[in-house]
């Protein structure tokens, strides 16, 4: 199957998206994995992306680790209620509703997003697997026992009402095992679909850059979405260089036209 190429103008990359939205009307499961890219065009900024202010002096990936929270439990839970703050007035992108819309449309599709962010629930999806967890909920660090976030707790951070531990985000951070069913189904998803679609990921975090690879190992159709190229790209079938917000509600209205 001959690799195509898009550029990111809408007629250039319309056969990329009109054969993508032909294997996806013919698929019988379909998977989309979602990265921090998704949620750019809500203006969440992407990892990739320096951070502002009081936080562009950290890189995530130092404070999203179980040592940072260990060595400075205030300033890692101080930057995830920034992270959380920042969200209250963030809405999801017509990328997050195209996905939504697509689960009603496609019944065996499957969400799985790296994002903690919880914007596509917010859309309106349903079937998602979090794989990385939700920044919208907390766990005590020493029972695991999973709560909200509470945007009134001043305390940096909180104390477990039950024994005291402090809670932490109920993310998973760098150098932690993501949770043994949550990768299952994911990877259970990967090798059984289709069509495999990766959009708004730099391909870079393990697990989740290997479920492409897993599903392409199964026969799947792999296709990325994303406006810059990714250490999957030169193995996607198919490659769309646009902006998910852009490209994603275009394949809905493919879809829609090609299911009649
Ligand atoms: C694990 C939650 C093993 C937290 C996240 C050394 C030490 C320890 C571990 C490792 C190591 N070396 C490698 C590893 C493994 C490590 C890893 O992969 N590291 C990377 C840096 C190489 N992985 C782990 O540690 C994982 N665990 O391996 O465990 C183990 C097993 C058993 C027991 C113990 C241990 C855990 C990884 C999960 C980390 N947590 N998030 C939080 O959010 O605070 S990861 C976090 O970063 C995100 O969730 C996401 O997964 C990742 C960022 O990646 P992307 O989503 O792709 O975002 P990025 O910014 O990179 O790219 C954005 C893309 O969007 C770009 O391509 C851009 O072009 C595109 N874009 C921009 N705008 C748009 C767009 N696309 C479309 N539309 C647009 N408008």
């Amino acid at each position: 199957m001959g690799r195509q190429t898009a550029s990111g103008s809408k007629l250039a990359c319309e056969p990329a998206l009109e054969k993508l939205a032909g294997a996806m009307s013919n698929a019988q499961k379909v998977v989309v994995a979602t990265g921090a890219g998704v949620s750019a065009e809500s203006g969440i900024p992407t990892f990739r992306d320096k951070q502002s202010g009081l936080w562009a002096k950290y890189r995530p990936e130092d404070l999203a680790t179980p040592e940072a929270f260990r060595r400075q439990p205030s300033t890692v839970w101080d930057w995830y209620q920034w992270r959380r703050t920042r969200l209250a007035s963030v809405n999801p992108n017509p990328g997050h509703y195209a996905l939504a819309k697509l689960e009603g449309l496609l019944p065996a599709l499957t969400l799985i997003t790296q994002n903690v962010d919880g914007l596509h629930a917010a859309a309106g999806s349903n079937r998602i697997i979090e794989l990385h967890g939700n920044i919208r909920r907390n766990r005590c660090s020493r029972e695991g026992i999973v709560s909200n976030w509470n945007p009134v707790e001043t305390a940096s951070p909180p104390a477990c009402t039950r024994c005291g531990a402090n809670l932490r985000p109920d993310v998973v951070w760098f150098g932690e095992g993501l949770d043994p069913a949550v990768l299952d189904a994911a990877f259970n998803a990967s090798a059984q679909c289709d069509v495999f679609i990766s959009v708004g990921t730099s391909a870079v975090v393990e697990p989740a850059a290997s479920l492409a690879r897993i599903a392409m190992g199964n026969g799947a159709m792999v296709a990325e979405i994303n406006p810059q190229k990714t250490p999957l790209t030169n193995d996607a079938a198919i490659f769309i260089a646009g902006k998910s917000g852009e490209v994603l509600p275009r394949v809905l209205q493919l879809l829609l036209v090609n299911l009649g």
